[in-house]
């Protein structure tokens, strides 16, 4: 037998054995790859927060030292602060068998801890899709397969506004992952204020959300479900702004031959910098969001056990 195993800490696995309300969080959007330092920092310290404001245990994901964990305490913040490599679903293992000292989790591998843990609702800022050209280059990221197949529910701001939104959101369909709008219309574009493509459908309240999940559960479906937030209104970034940076960032990575796995922390940073740290701002405030409205989710759900 080898010892390949999930490690969760004391206080997320005390507090599910008590049907106490817990969120996962994924770790890249807190690394060098998604915010510039100090930013990083800000934002783990706000979306703790914003968890624990309401009672809940955040269970922070990552690989440290080739252990997969659930739930790392302060002490290791600096840890996934600092230079890390990405882990997607597909790098799970890997990360662990050759035990590398700092995996940053993404979307698809924090869903597969997250619901070997017994958690049910995770929070991140915007989702990974299928990025623009994916009918030449067929860059679709593993997100959207990791979030049908989990039986978890994502809070987040909708996808990242550099993707293709009308195929990620075919994709989703395609799927089957329910894609709810709570309290928007559209499908919300990260840190954009308003999208502008239709939402497959649109819930008014956490509680309306929470029948949604539990109607779902009883219907024997086990995969996942979207949950969409705008960035608040205040820190929401121009359409047409973003549309023309993005394309800038877009066009830069091509000539400069970033492909797979570096595009989004590529296309991120560039955007960051275009946008005098705007997008950070943005980034901030709607991860903060999520996780707020993640944490009521997930208190809904306790309460309903
Ligand atoms: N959203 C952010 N910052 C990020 C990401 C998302 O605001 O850094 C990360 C997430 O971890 C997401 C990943 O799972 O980008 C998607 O990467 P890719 O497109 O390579 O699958
Ligand atoms: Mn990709």
């Amino acid at each position: 037998m080898n010892s390949f195993q999930i490690r969760v800490s004391d206080e997320v696995s005390t507090a599910l054995s008590q049907h106490k309300p817990v969120v996962a969080l994924e770790s890249t959007i807190f690394s060098h790859l998604g915010l510039p330092s100090p930013a990083n920092l800000e934002a783990l310290t706000r979306c703790t927060a914003a968890l624990l404001s309401h009672g809940v245990v955040p269970a922070i994901t990552a690989v440290l030292d080739g252990v997969a964990r659930v739930g790392i305490d302060e002490s290791e913040w600096p840890l996934i602060l600092g230079p890390a490599k990405k882990v997607g679903e597909r790098e799970l293992g890997l990360a662990v068998a050759q035990r590398w000292a700092v995996g940053a989790t993404t979307v698809s591998s924090s869903l597969l801890l997250a619901a070997r843990a017994g958690i049910r609702v995770f929070s991140t800022g915007g989702i990974g899709g299928v990025h623009r050209g994916a009918e030449t280059s067929g860059d679709i990221s593993s997100d959207l397969g990791a979030i049908a197949q989990h039986h978890v529910v994502t809070v987040c701001a909708g996808a990242k506004s550099f993707l293709d939104l009308p195929r990620t959101l075919e994709y989703l369909e395609t799927l089957s992952v329910p894609v709810l709008g709570l309290g928007c219309d559209f499908f919300p574009e990260f840190t954009v204020e308003r999208g502008d493509i239709k939402i497959p459908a649109r819930v008014e309240t956490i509680k309306e959300l929470a029948e949604i999940v539990r109607a779902n559960d009883a219907l024997g479906r086990n995969g996942g479900i979207l949950a969409c937030v705008p960035v608040p209104k205040k820190d929401g970034l121009l359409k047409s702004f973003m549309d023309e940076i993005t394309a800038t960032a877009l066009n830069d990575a091509n000539k400069q031959g970033i492909t797979g796995a570096a595009v989004t922390p590529y296309v991120l940073k560039f955007i960051a910098n275009a946008t005098h740290d705007a997008s950070v701002k943005a980034n901030l405030s709607l991860a903060e969001n999520n996780a707020l409205t993640a944490a009521q989710l997930a208190v809904e759900l306790s309460i309903a056990q």
